[in-house]
């Protein structure tokens, strides 16, 4: 499906040269699917990695960039919420990829509902040792220091915390890495939506949970490892669709 009148929202393409599949099936989403919408909404872990906007000199963020620029040519808003691979794209490569960065999370009125766009690692509590590294990574301080290190330094840095990442993964439960209920009413609580967007988790479903009285469907995105995937919203509601 894809009109001028609906709104699309992707997350956790983990873009990388490294895994061809997911950028050519991006590429192919942008001319497909994305170039006929009225939005395009990125929510988080676009990038496997992002380690600063100087690395745009690289050709590959150059053509993704230019391939998301193709939509703002055409009429197209495109939107990006970064997620805990990309937190460090920054205002260089919004304005290369022609795109408007969004705080995490964003409250945006979608078509009368009022709707809550986050990453999702926020809703992750029961993971004590991630928060914690998010915690410290999420510092401006932290992100400062970073940044002031010379690209190969921070590209090799960058690959040795994926790799830490993926090791400690391995040894958690699947339900430690899910979003935690707690954390969603927390959420609901700050922002009283009747929709929330997110990705992060991997797990593409449409869930329902009561909050006084009030129904509110939690919508999660589907990764881009194996296939494609988006959801696409208009004033009929919202729905998950595959891109393979
Ligand atoms: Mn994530």
């Amino acid at each position: 499906m894809s009109n001028p009148t609906s709104s699309l929202f992707i997350s956790d393409l983990h873009l990388t040269p490294e895994r061809p599949l997911p950028v050519r099936l991006f590429l192919r989403f942008i001319i497909e699917v994305a170039q006929n919408a009225q939005s395009l909404t990125i929510l988080g872990d676009f990038f496997e990695a992002w380690v600063g906007d100087d690395n745009l000199a690289e050709a590959f963020n150059q053509d993704i960039a230019s391939a998301l620029n193709s939509l703002a040519a055409r009429g197209v808003k495109v939107f990006f919420l970064p997620g805990n691979r990309d937190f460090l794209v920054g205002p260089t490569f919004a304005k290369a990829a022609g795109l408007t960065l969004l705080p995490d999370p964003t409250q945006i009125d979608l078509y009368g509902i009022a709707t809550l766009l986050a990453h999702g690692d926020q809703f992750c509590t029961d993971d004590d040792a991630y928060q914690a590294f998010r915690r410290q990574v999420r510092d401006p301080v932290w992100q400062q220091q970073f940044l002031a290190q010379p690209l190969p330094q921070r590209l090799a840095l960058a690959t040795a915390l994926r790799e830490r990442s993926e090791h400690a993964k391995a040894g958690k439960k699947p339900e430690i890495m899910d979003v935690n209920a707690d954390a969603i009413r927390s959420a609901l609580e700050t922002h009283p939506v009747s929709r929330i967007i997110h990705g992060h988790t991997h797990r593409p479903a449409r869930h329902e949970i009561s909050v006084h009285g009030k129904t509110v469907e939690r919508w999660v995105l589907p990764d881009w490892y194996e296939s494609g995937g988006y959801l696409a919203c208009d004033e009929r509601g919202c729905r998950l669709l595959s891109f393979a």
